[in-house]
């Protein structure tokens, strides 16, 4: 299926439109009490909403055992999620993949707390390679290569992960911008939902920090079906080729790229990153 450029930026027709990205990024108002999670795919933006989500209900689990994920944080580029998060009653759940420059420009007016995930970018492109088999609106990604290439030069759905990394970072000294990596997340989940709640001005007991962290593992969300991707539809999904919850893991690029490849990818990175001011857990 071909892809329809925004802006420079490539998106996928079943879910995308250009009306609807012009809209969010001109017209959708950020409210002052919204909290939206930032992430470039294959990120860990569900494990971002199901940690929020538990820490909106104080650990409770019933809200996201009961309520379909996006339902509880719909996607605001995407067509059919717009519409569910300008019906949201404030204070709204909200999430994004878009690079800073789509995103709405109410938000520099607003006080609207981001909170922006990041993963290292040779397992955010071996999960897109895997999670692209099947996606019904994916291209062929070609072999690893052809697709290592597509990934670095950023002709894929929703750009360049140098270019979103970077965008974002550079409103870094923002009071209402919160970063917090998948690695971290994955080190240490219970310091990263304490610090999480912190940025968000939430107060939980140690009883309740402790069930957000028991429901946003692994094995919970694999097999709660209102986080776990199973909802998705065939048209859009095909089940048998490929698992959203897939590994979980960091670290799996290197099943996956030889050593030439993983070199091409390091040159790649350096040239992109070199002129950032900041250090990741993946450097
Ligand atoms: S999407 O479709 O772009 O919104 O995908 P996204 O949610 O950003 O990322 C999917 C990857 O996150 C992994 N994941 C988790 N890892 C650890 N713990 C928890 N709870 C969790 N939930 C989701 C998911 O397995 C995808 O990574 P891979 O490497 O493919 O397993």
């Amino acid at each position: 299926m071909a892809y329809f450029k925004y802006k420079e930026i490539l998106f996928t027709p079943l879910a995308h439109s250009v009306e609807t990205l012009s809209y969010v990024e001109n017209e959708f108002q950020l409210l002052d009490d919204d909290t939206v999670i930032v992430s470039y795919p294959k990120s860990g933006t569900h494990w971002m909403v199901e940690i929020l989500s538990l820490i909106r209900s104080h650990g409770d689990p019933s809200w996201v055992q009961n309520i379909p994920l996006w339902d509880r944080s719909p996607w605001i580029e995407v067509d059919s999620h717009l519409q569910i998060a300008l019906k949201y009653p404030p204070p709204r759940l909200l999430s994004t993949h878009l690079p800073f420059q789509l995103f709405p420009k109410s938000f520099l007016h607003s006080k609207a707390k981001i909170v922006c995930t990041l993963r290292n970018p040779r397992d955010v492109m071996v999960s897109t390679y895997y999670f692209s088999k099947g996606c019904k609106d994916s291209k062929d990604l070609g072999t690893v290569e052809e697709f290592m290439e597509s990934f670095l030069s950023g002709e894929v759905p929703y750009g360049s992960w140098f270019d979103h990394v970077k965008g974002w970072v550079e409103i870094k000294e923002r009071a209402n911008i919160f970063f917090i990596t998948y690695e971290e997340l994955q080190l240490d989940l219970r310091g990263s939902v304490q610090k999480i709640c912190h940025f968000l001005g939430k107060e939980l007991n140690s009883q309740q920090i402790e069930s957000v962290v028991e429901n946003a593992s692994f094995h919970k969300m694999k097999d709660n079906k209102m986080s776990n991707f199973s909802l998705i539809p065939e048209s859009i999904f095909d089940h048998t080729k490929a698992k959203f919850m897939r590994k979980g893991v960091s670290g799996d690029w290197k099943n996956l790229l030889t050593v030439a490849q993983s070199e091409r990818f390091d040159d790649a990175y350096q040239e992109n990153m070199c002129s950032v001011d900041r250090t990741f857990p993946w450097d």
